[in-house]
């Protein structure tokens, strides 16, 4: 038997060694507060302890994430023509975040059908979302949709799906490695580890020509063991904004299907890139019209502006639908114990937009609208450093394509640029086209010829 607990309140002492005890007691704790509330007060509120006495005493702080603690910084900051370039989140020429029209209408209309109610979704999603997300990637008449060679599941957002796809390979394919390119997204190389895969990288970016080194990242796919796992991002390459043009795409195709190894596709900017859905869905395409099989991770998060609500999908596309089929029945073993089911509301909306003719057609217009204005800030910015006569060749801006430019200013003109200027962006000199505007356009290219002209 345990030894008994005595429970000591400020009035009354218990003395007890059984839940049935145990029960008594709490009601017995409950009295004592009705009738003297400071008693139970005394009795719950610690006295201030040594930092020492934690338990988590020998955790040292973490530092902020390179992306996200960007905006935590600017957060902090009084001035006034503070900019966050930081983060890839789009603002208006306001520099207000937007919310699409045709999002506001699904929304009131999913907000006047009372017929709806918030039950769990299946462990894989909304099913009319994960249908049309297939088509929107694959295009409406992809054989392997046709052939039901498809499963598509909704997942919570780009990262979510990432991380959903990087568990089920670590768990059920036969190679552990994942390539990523050099530079990519902060956060791929943590979400693969994490998932349980081993990283290497491929050269992708050279900075003496601000362009792809496509001999560079052939020759390290070329030497990548067969089944290697190859982390692509469809379109709009976060951080550099090179992109392969479709003709490099199609080698790039070559080289992978001859060596069997597995594309991974992240598409987080569909429609940011040029503007069109179709055309950035280019080298996804490409890539099932051979037959062979890959991963793609959706994010609708920059081209529907739906961030906060986490909305995306996975889809591996498979030799046959009986094995399509048996892949899901594993997502579901990843996904259940990870966080049961997603969740519901940025799912409809999405559902909403892309099953309607009308609103699909709209979102397309609000979608090149953003495009186009990311496309109009590369210019002015471009065109304002030229009229200030900036040191150096400044054509990569309008180059380079998506949300990004990756400007070649190093950490310490950053940190110039963010001491001086407040202007916040990644210490790679990354900065979000998508959070400048007509208005602070000359704030920063003040800034960046400052920093190419005196901060070194
Ligand atoms: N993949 C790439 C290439 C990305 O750039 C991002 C987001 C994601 C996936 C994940 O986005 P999601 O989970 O929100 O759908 N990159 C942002 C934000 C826009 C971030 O870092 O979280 C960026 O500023 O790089």
């Amino acid at each position: 038997m345990r030894p008994p607990v005595i429970l000591k309140t400020t009035s009354i002492s218990v003395t007890y060694s059984s839940p049935c005890d145990r029960r008594l007691s709490t009601l017995a704790r409950h009295f004592v507060s009705v009738c003297d509330p400071m008693a139970s007060e005394d009795n719950i509120s610690a006295s201030p302890t040594a930092a020492s006495d934690s338990v988590f005493n020998h955790l040292l702080r973490a530092p902020e994430d390179p992306i996200l603690g960007v905006t935590v910084a600017y957060n902090k900051d009084p001035s006034p023509v503070k900019l966050n370039l930081g983060v890839g989140a789009y603002r208006t020429e306001e520099g207000k975040p937007l919310v699409l029209n045709v999002v506001r209408k699904v929304e009131q209309q999913l907000i006047n059908d009372l017929s709806r109610n918030k039950e769990y979704l299946p462990i894989v999603g909304l099913a009319d979302f994960n249908k049309l997300s297939a088509k929107l990637i694959f295009g409406a008449d992809s054989p392997a949709i046709q052939e039901n060679r498809v499963t598509t599941v909704q997942c919570l957002s780009g990262t979510g799906s990432l991380r959903v796809g990087g568990e089920f390979l670590a768990k059920h394919y036969h190679q552990r490695t994942i390539y990523l390119p050099t530079p990519t997204w902060g956060n791929h190389p943590k979400v693969f580890n994490l998932a349980g895969l081993s990283v290497e990288t491929y050269r992708y970016y050279a900075p003496a020509t601000r362009g792809l080194d496509f001999q560079g990242f052939l020759e390290d796919l070329g030497s990548a063991p067969s089944g290697s796992i190859v982390l692509l991002h469809a379109c709009a390459h976060n951080p550099t904004g090179v992109d392969p043009t479709l003709e490099q795409w199609e080698q790039i195709r070559q080289l992978i299907r001859s060596k069997a190894l597995l594309p991974f596709f992240d598409s987080a900017y569909q429609g940011f890139a040029s503007g069109s859905l179709d055309a950035d869905a280019q080298p996804v395409r490409l890539f099932v019209a051979d037959g062979g099989e890959l991963l793609v991770a959706q994010s609708y998060a920059k081209n529907l502006g739906l961030y906060g609500e986490r909305v995306g999908a996975l889809s591996i596309v498979c030799k046959s639908a009986d094995v399509a089929s048996r892949v899901e029945s594993q997502l579901k073993l990843v996904i259940r114990p990870m966080y049961s089911n997603p969740p519901i509301h940025g799912a409809s909306i999405v559902a909403g937009i892309l099953k309607d003719g009308d609103l699909f057609n709209e979102w397309t217009i609000e979608l090149k609208a953003m495009a186009d204005r990311i496309i109009s800030m590369r210019q002015q910015l471009f065109d304002a450093l030229r009229s200030r006569e900036t040191p150096g060749d400044w054509s990569h801006i309008i180059k380079q394509i998506g949300m990004f430019t990756f400007t070649g200013l190093n950490a310490e003109q950053v940190s110039f640029m963010t001491n001086e200027y407040h202007i916040y962006m990644t210490s790679d000199g990354r900065i979000s086209m998508a959070g400048l505007s007509s208005k602070t356009v000359p704030h920063l290219a003040d800034a960046i010829h400052a920093a190419v002209t005196r901060a070194l």
